[in-house]
């Protein structure tokens, strides 16, 4: 059939482009059309819209090498050329049809046309952008034997690809129309197209990911924080450079994988968005809280004494303590010390006090520069104590003026701690009581004493010589 049809082919088609019903590239069509679907050229070409049947006839027509009888044949039948074919497969058989329209020369034995068979890849393919693509055919001719190696490759839209019955070539994205043609040695051409597609590769979109500071993250006042981000893109790779960075509260902040800022007190959505070649935006956000820098209040504890320990009022108590401040330090030496009983006894770290007889509850008072306020207290108990001295005088027994002394009735005890003002009195009211216990003096001083007796009629005597006892 080939045979017979490509004979057929090139005459009929450059008839019918000789008279203008048909440009050489919808002959090119309709060859395709009738190779891949095995009908004739003629019904191509009228499938295809590019002739009319009328057309065709005059084309027939004209054929010089067989004209009578394809055009008896034509006039017979509707489908002209499959029953000019007969169901015939070679050019001789078809030559004996000729013949018996009366033609009783058999003509000339053409050059077959070669056959052409793309073997890779199928027609309708899709490949991806990059992809390198095989491309095999093979091809025979009856006089040349195999021409595969003279396949030529071309695209609609690339071009010429190259020659062989393998190749490989890596097309523009596109809808290609791929044709092999191969030529035999008589300038027979074959030709079979088939169609590829070549996607644009799609761009992705870039990802993005902070890894300081953690979300959530709370920070204070003033302080300094460190964003660290990486981006990368499947096309562009590592875009961490690019990273740009905004507060919802400050504004940008930054570009780039890694920076230090200080942010404004509050909470903070911290975006991070990269953006790649093909304009591909992503972010990631955090949030992370900037908090009013918080005052740490002082602490103070009381060293000395114990909670709880006795104590005389004649002793002198050391108070000590020991205060901090996470912002201040040490600030022991500003120890403000009350006493419930006494007010405001001192101030430093330590200090030294009598207390009067009482249980005191003794506060220590620490304040930090921000004026936060820490205290702490310990009772004390302080126990009264008494100085005694025992006075002993002997009894008068007469007057100055040497009379008896017969009316005794009693004694005063001057005394106090000043020898020359004994400004207390005890009167002893029996004149044979010649002693005297004190028990309620103040310890830690000089007492003085002195004696004066009296008679029934309250004379009294001079004072005796004075004495004194240390408590
Ligand atoms: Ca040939
Ligand atoms: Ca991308
Ligand atoms: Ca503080």
């Amino acid at each position: 059939m080939n045979i017979v049809e490509n004979k057929e082919n090139s005459r009929i088609g450059n008839v019918l482009i000789n008279k203008g019903w048909l440009s050489s590239e919808q002959l090119e069509q309709a060859l395709l059309l009738q190779r891949q679907t095995s009908q004739r050229l003629g019904e191509s070409l009228i499938q295809l819209g590019y002739i009319n049947q009328k057309q065709l006839r005059k084309a027939l027509n004209q054929q010089t090498w067989s004209r009578s009888s394809i055009a008896g044949v034509m006039l017979a039948a509707s489908q002209l050329f499959i029953s000019a074919c007969g169901g015939g497969g070679s050019d001789s058989t078809v030559t004996t049809q000729v013949s018996q329209g009366g033609q009783t020369n058999p003509g000339p034995v053409a050059n077959s046309a070669p056959n052409l068979d793309i073997t890779s890849p199928s027609s309708g393919a899709n490949f991806s952008d990059g992809q390198e693509i095989a491309f095999t055919a093979t091809a025979d001719d009856n006089e040349d034997g195999n021409l595969s190696q003279n396949v030529q490759w071309s695209s609609n839209l690339d071009g010429a690809l190259g020659t062989g019955a393998e190749l490989t070539a890596v097309l523009s994205a596109g809808s290609h129309t791929i044709t092999a043609t191969v030529t035999d040695s008589g300038g027979e051409e074959t030709s079979q197209s088939i169609s590829v597609s070549v996607n644009e590769a799609a761009n992705t979109v870039p990802q993005i990911s902070i890894t300081a500071p953690v979300g959530g993250s709370s920070f204070s006042d003033g302080q300094s924080i460190t964003f660290t981000a990486t981006a990368d893109d499947n096309e562009d790779g590592d875009l961490s450079t690019n990273i740009e960075w905004s507060s919802n509260l400050d504004g940008a902040l930054g570009t780039g994988s890694s920076f230090s800022t200080v942010l404004s007190v509050g909470s903070h959505t911290i975006t991070a968005t990269i953006t790649d070649s093909e304009g591909e935006e992503v972010s990631e956000i955090i949030i992370v809280s900037v908090n009013e820098t918080i005052n740490i209040a002082p602490e103070i504890s009381i060293t000395a004494p114990v909670g709880g320990n006795s104590f005389y009022d004649s002793d002198v108590i050391t108070f000590t303590a020991s205060a901090t401040d996470s912002e201040d330090g040490d600030i022991s030496q500003n120890v403000i010390w009350y006493s419930d009983i006494e007010g405001e006894i001192g101030n430093g770290a330590s200090i030294n006090v009598s207390l009067s007889a009482s249980t005191h509850t003794i506060t220590a008072e620490i304040t930090d520069s921000e004026g936060t306020t820490t205290q702490t207290q310990i009772d004390i108990l302080v126990s009264a104590t008494h100085g005694t001295a025992t006075l002993s005088w002997a009894a008068p027994t007469a007057y100055t003026d040497d009379s008896e002394l017969d009316d005794l009735a009693g004694y005063k005890i001057y005394y106090g701690e000043n020898a020359d003002d004994l400004d207390q009195l005890i009167t002893i009211e029996d004149p044979n009581n010649l002693t005297h216990v004190f028990e309620e003096l103040r310890t830690g001083t000089t007492y003085y004493f002195a004696v004066s007796a009296y008679n029934s009629t309250g004379v009294e005597s001079r004072l005796s010589e004075l004495v004194n006892k240390d408590t």
